[in-house]
């Protein structure tokens, strides 16, 4: 749910929005098998997807190379090592980082306010506190899938031109779900945005 609210408010403002898994030194075989399956999501969807390691220092020169010379924000949740992505990307700074044992029995947050930092190759990068929920604009129901790419794509097949997607005949993005085109997970957290559900449990949170 997470994922996908920030990403329909990174699109309303043409923001693009690369999705990284951090930590992957620690997967098991489980935990890889479903980040791959989660990256062919939102690849399917149009993202650009990037595997890492910020303790180990993997892929963190594709990170410098994405976050060159332009303002970049980090967001995610809490203890997911936005700090120490940071430290690896800037020498020298030395963020204070989570002892991630901590987190669940004291909820602990290390990073507590937004914080801009210049980087060595050109550019800034925006380390935000990790975020429990997150608050969305309120859109227009009908506008709301124009953020989901995968979604606006196939919509303008729609018999409907304000087709909400949910109930409307002959509808191309039903059609897109059933075929397989559209994953089912993110038109069901299309579903909740619209109906301006609460965020639900995370279907993916590994704990
Ligand atoms: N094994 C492993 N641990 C990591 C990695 N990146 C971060 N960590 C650890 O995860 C814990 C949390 O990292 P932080 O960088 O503090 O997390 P954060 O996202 O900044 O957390 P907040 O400041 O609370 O938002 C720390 O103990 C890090 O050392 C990684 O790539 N691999
Ligand atoms: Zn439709």
């Amino acid at each position: 749910g997470f994922i996908d609210r920030f990403l329909v408010t990174a699109e309303a403002y043409f923001i693009p929005s690369v999705i990284i898994f951090n930590k992957i030194d620690i997967y098991d075989n489980r935990t890889k098998a479903l980040s791959e399956e989660i990256r062919r999501i939102y690849e399917n969807a149009g993202y650009e997807c990037l595997h890492i390691s910020a303790k180990e220092g993997i892929n963190i020169d594709k990170v410098k190379t994405l976050l060159s010379n332009k303002i970049s924000l980090l967001s995610g949740h809490s203890g997911v090592g936005k700090s120490e992505l940071i430290n690896k990307l800037i020498p020298g700074l030395n963020l204070k980082t989570g002892d991630i044992s901590q987190y669940h029995s004291k909820g602990k947050h290390t990073t507590t306010f937004a914080e801009m930092f210049p980087l060595p190759g050109g550019g800034f990068i925006i380390d935000t506190p990790g975020i429990k929920e997150f608050g969305m604009v309120n859109f227009q129901k009908e506008e709301v899938s124009l953020f989901f790419p995968e979604m606006k794509k196939l919509s303008i097949n729609c018999q409907f031109n304000n087709c909400t997607h949910e109930h409307e005949p002959k509808c191309a993005v039903k059609e897109g779900v059933e075929k397989g085109l559209i994953s089912p997970v993110r038109y069901q957290n299309y579903l909740n945005i619209i109906n301006g559900r609460e965020m639900e449990i995370e279907d993916w949170e590994l704990d």
